[in-house]
């Protein structure tokens, strides 16, 4: 049955051997070849089962917060203002150094359960705080680390042009240079990153400083993200399509020349709604072109400190209905299929036989419930790598 555009089976069930789903069809079926091979079953009494959420763009791992922050955009200070006078990024920066691998792996952790609860089995983690090669190599650590404390997958991002460290103020080319060269040798050599990414801002980086790295990556094979179009358009889709990027995410400005070499790419544009939301953007990404355009969308939260101190991903679903008008069809997607499409993984994201059992169950009447309702949390339990765990 069809009735939704991402495929449904009514009364049916799954058959996982070894970390896989080996099979789907009708439960009656799979009752029967079941109990035939004396395998346990468990009923789930009429949940809807969805791949396992991906949250494709996450910087979980940082020391402090930012709520005074907060407190000065609320009494008037533009976020830009705020980082061009040290704090923003750089007040992370300084505070994740100051943390010990303990606290941040803690922190991290709590974090990433919160959206373990909600039924995300897999988790992509940017670097980006720490902001030398010593410290950007421990955050890459503590990340994978979050892996093994939880039931989830964690794809690593070297996330090497985040800020320009203070002390390096007056060395922006010797920066870019070291990232792209001996930094990225170490986080090979280390293979502590499946990917990287760059912050191509007007208050930040320029695209050839993001190209010099992105190229560097590449010929490295390491996959490519990137923080594009944020606050301004400088190019950094078309930038991102050129060098066969997973992803390009945020895209509030993008051009129909960004939109239409992202098509062509297969690049895939990550919606992050929350930090827009934090923000209060007023100029939504073009989602009514990317979709003309065939662009796959996905959802994140972009949790990190700043921008966006969101646990949620349902919440984060739940904001690119209403604030960017994806469907909640689209959003479902954009967290399952689509995300896995952003981080460059085929084994995921999709219920099919020979993809990894990772799923979540959820005690709903319609998809649309999982982006529809606030504050809520539906998941009952989630399958992670074969293995059931009750929520
Ligand atoms: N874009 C963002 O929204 C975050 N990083 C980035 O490149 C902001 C990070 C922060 O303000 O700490
Ligand atoms: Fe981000």
């Amino acid at each position: 049955m069809q009735a939704h555009g991402l495929g449904e089976l009514r009364d049916g069930a799954i058959a996982i051997r070894g970390g896989r789903i080996a099979w789907l069809g009708p439960a009656a079926q799979g009752l029967a070849q079941a109990a035939s091979m004396k395998v346990p079953t468990r009923d789930l009494r009429g949940a809807w089962a969805t791949p396992g959420l991906i949250d494709c763009h996450t910087h979980l791992v940082f020391g402090g917060n930012r709520a005074a922050e907060f407190e000065q955009r609320l009494n008037g200070a533009s976020y830009e203002e705020i980082a061009r006078a040290g704090g923003g990024i750089q007040s992370t920066v300084n505070a994740t150094r100051a943390t010990t691998d303990e606290a941040l792996l803690r922190a991290a952790v709590q974090r990433a359960a919160r959206l373990c609860a909600e039924g995300v089995t897999t988790v992509e983690i940017k670097s980006g705080y720490g902001l030398t090669l010593e410290q950007e190599l421990r955050l890459l650590r503590i990340a994978r680390a979050v892996g093994g404390e939880l039931p989830l997958s964690v794809q690593t991002t070297f996330l090497g042009l985040h800020a320009l460290p203070a002390e390096l103020r007056e060395r922006r080319g010797d920066f870019v240079d070291a990232v792209s060269g001996a930094w990225l040798d170490a986080v090979m050599e280390q293979k502590l990153a499946d990917a990287v990414d760059a912050f191509c801002e007007s208050i930040a980086f320029t695209p050839a400083e993001t190209e010099r790295f992105v190229q560097a990556a590449r010929a490295r094979g390491l996959g490519v993200h990137l923080h594009a179009g944020q606050l301004s358009d400088l190019g950094a889709a078309q930038l991102a399509a050129r060098h066969g990027a997973w992803s390009a995410d945020h895209l509030e400005y993008v051009d129909e020349a960004g939109i239409a070499a992202m098509a062509a790419a297969g690049t895939v544009a990550v919606m992050l709604p929350a930090a827009f939301y934090t923000l209060r953007q007023d100029h939504p990404p073009p989602v009514a072109a990317l979709r003309r355009a065939g662009v796959r969308m996905a959802v994140a939260t972009d949790c990190n400190p700043g921008t966006a101190p969101c646990t949620s991903l349902l919440l984060a679903m739940n904001m690119a209905c209403t604030l960017f008008r994806l469907t909640p069809e689209e959003t479902l997607a954009g967290v399952t299929r689509n995300a896995a499409a952003a981080l460059g993984l085929a084994d995921r994201g999709v219920l099919a036989p020979g993809l990894r059992a990772d799923l979540a169950f959820w005690q709903i009447e319609r998809p649309a419930e999982l982006s529809y309702a606030l504050g809520a949390n539906p998941c009952i339990g989630v399958i992670q790598d074969g293995r059931w765990r009750s929520s």
